[in-house]
């Protein structure tokens, strides 16, 4: 039997769907089977020069995303969760309180950039609005939570890097650089990070969508120019609770969302997979690809530590896209000022795991920059997401 096997989630989740639960839980468990038997999912290896090998850059170009499995060893994966529940005990007891449910002073409270966004259960806040420049062309089924559940719930939290440790040194996993390193290049940039928050019964939907917003009509357009995204999963992603994607769509251009859902009859897109990964899990995932989530109506919390690189010839010199942080035009400088929590990641990563082998960041080592994680770096990289590369 599969080691995934969600088919209570499944029967949960597709009750909320009234008339259309016995075709919810069809899609559920048709994309979950279609899922596994995609060639996209395996450890991560590399060749003999260091760089990702050839089999999966061939199979993420293919699909658009791979799942690298257990990346994340056990010591690591309880150091997150554990930083993790600390980090949701210091949020904002309600949208806009300035304390914590100890009555302490909650995290981002004074921060000037993106922090946390709260959404209602089960709702899907982005789609069919102009949010983030109208990516979400179309809304999701909202479903009904439990009557006690809270109005509204924690869903996104940006800058997450100078609010847990854990995840800043998942940032400088050596591994996942060196994948960085061999797909975007040896001066590759930083995107941003958030953590996506889909508690179980509670968890909002992300609609359709495609990330990029900048590149779609360069002449030098092609599948790598809008970077990609890590998700780290904390928890495992099933059908339920997770992001699923539209294998191929990523080399297409800019796509019609509307008319995919019109000629798949309904908001479940006929070639859409779900990412399936048990906890520790880390997906490469192109911010072209049509991706988006369901409402969690299921029974397994879902928590991604995501961070995104971009190529730095995306970035340098271009116009942000204003969505993750205020448009300004991307300067080396800025580039640089924005890489510095790339050194600080490193740094804190050695500290905490002194045997493994750091990553060496060409753009910080050819100037023999170095960095130290401590307290004064960590006041230095408080708002650090203002500096979001948007694109
Ligand atoms: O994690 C999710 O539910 C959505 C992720 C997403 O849309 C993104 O990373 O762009």
């Amino acid at each position: 039997m599969s080691k995934f096997n969600f088919s209570k989630s499944i029967d949960a989740c597709a009750s909320h769907y009234g008339d259309e639960a016995e075709a919810a839980k069809e899609y559920l468990t048709e994309g979950l089977r279609r899922a596994l038997a995609l060639d996209n999912r395996g450890p991560i290896k590399f060749d003999e020069d260091g760089k990702l090998d050839e089999k999966i850059l061939d199979a993420y170009s293919r699909h658009g995303f791979y799942v690298f499995e257990s990346v994340i060893k056990p010591r690591e994966l309880a150091d997150i969760q554990a930083d993790i529940a600390e980090l949701r005990d210091r949020f904002p007891i309600a949208p806009g309180a300035a304390v914590d449910k100890a009555g302490r002073k909650a995290i981002g409270v004074d921060c000037k950039g993106a922090g946390l966004r709260w959404s209602k259960p089960l709702s899907d806040p982005f789609g069919g609005t102009t949010a983030s420049n109208g990516r979400h062309q179309v809304k999701l089924t909202e479903l009904s939570a439990a009557l006690d559940a809270p109005e509204a719930v924690p869903f996104i939290l940006s800058g997450s890097l100078q609010f847990s440790d854990a995840a800043l040194r998942t940032y400088a996993h050596p591994d996942l650089l060196r994948v960085a390193e061999t797909i975007n290049g040896e001066d590759f940039a930083p995107f941003n990070e958030v953590l996506f928050i889909k508690d179980p019964g509670l968890g909002a939907a992300v609609s359709w969508h495609q990330d990029g917003d900048t590149h779609w009509d360069n002449p030098e357009f092609d599948e790598g120019i809008h970077g990609f995204n890590f998700m780290a999963q904390v928890y495992g992603s099933s059908p339920v609770n997770g992001v699923w994607t539209v294998p191929g769509t990523h080399k297409v251009g800019k796509m019609d969302v509307k008319a995919m859902v019109e000629d798949s009859g309904s908001e479940r897109l006929s070639d859409a997979v779900p990412l399936v990964c048990e906890a520790g899990d880390v997906v490469i995932c192109n911010r072209q690809l049509v991706h988006g989530s369901f409402a969690n109506a299921g029974f397994e919390p879902r928590l991604t530590i995501n961070f995104g690189f971009h190529r730095r010839s995306s970035v340098l010199n271009v116009k942000g896209a204003g969505i993750h942080s205020p448009s300004q035009i991307y300067t080396d400088e800025i580039i640089e000022e924005r890489s510095k929590v790339i050194g600080y990641a490193i740094d804190a990563r050695s500290q905490k795991y002194p045997h493994e082998e750091p990553f060496v960041y060409k753009p910080f080592s050819v100037r023999n920059k170095s960095f130290t994680w401590c307290d004064r770096a960590r006041a230095e990289i408080k708002d650090y997401n203002l500096l979001d590369l948007s694109i």
